[in-house]
């Protein structure tokens, strides 16, 4: 089942919490988002998950499921994005047998390791740059860690950079081996939200 977009061949891969950002992300055509809602399961939430993706599919729109890989599934979403402790506890065979697009976040080498043997189609390094949109446990990795990443991540495996990353720094981000970079801030804190995003968008037209 191997299409050009299982293949996630992606270079913009922004980050939004609620239907508001979704909305943005369709509005504005950018072709791929993750939904990140840091929050207990409840049958609201998962209301607001099948809703998303449903709002997602119904324009075409690519949506992966941060953590909730169960509803993911569930609803088949486009993909699902795990973090290191939520990738010890997922049943992966299953949402590897589902043929969801599947990544995971990185932030060490023993996190690395542990990625590569699992064979998303994504490994996400972060945070780049300091971040105020999620609470680290991991220093800023800097740019150099993005070559090295790459040199060790198989080329079947895309590199995903983020954290702290701006538009403005984002093609000395692509020259240091990552494919794609994620964001929330540059987007979610621009003066012009939409702008912003039509602006990443051109940025596409390098590759
Ligand atoms: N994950 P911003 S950093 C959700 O390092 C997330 O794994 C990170 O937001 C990681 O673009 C991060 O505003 C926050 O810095 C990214």
């Amino acid at each position: 089942m191997s299409n050009m977009f299982n293949r996630f061949p992606f270079h913009f891969y922004p980050i939004v919490d609620n239907h508001y950002w979704l909305k943005k992300m369709i509005e504005n055509k950018v072709p791929i988002s993750q939904y990140r809602v840091k929050k207990t399961i409840s049958t609201k939430l998962e209301e607001e998950i099948k809703t998303a993706i449903e709002i997602a599919k119904a324009n075409n729109h690519l949506l992966i499921i941060n953590d909730f890989w169960e509803l993911a599934l569930k609803y088949n979403a486009y993909g699902v994005h795990l973090g290191f402790e939520d990738s010890l506890l997922a049943d992966i065979n299953k949402i590897q047998q589902s043929g969801l697009v599947f990544g995971l976040s990185t932030h060490d080498e023993k996190e690395l390791q542990h990625a590569i043997h699992l064979e998303p189609k994504y490994i996400a390094l972060g945070p780049i740059f300091p971040t105020s949109s999620k609470i680290m446990r991991f220093l800023p990795q800097g740019i150099n860690k993005i070559t090295q990443w790459r040199e060790i991540i198989p080329a079947e495996i895309k590199l995903v950079a983020i954290g702290g990353i701006e538009l403005s720094n984002a093609e000395k981000i692509y020259q240091s081996g990552a494919d794609c970079i994620s964001v929330i801030s540059d987007i979610t804190k621009a003066q012009n939200p939409d702008e912003r995003l039509q602006q990443w968008l051109k940025k596409q037209n390098l590759f």
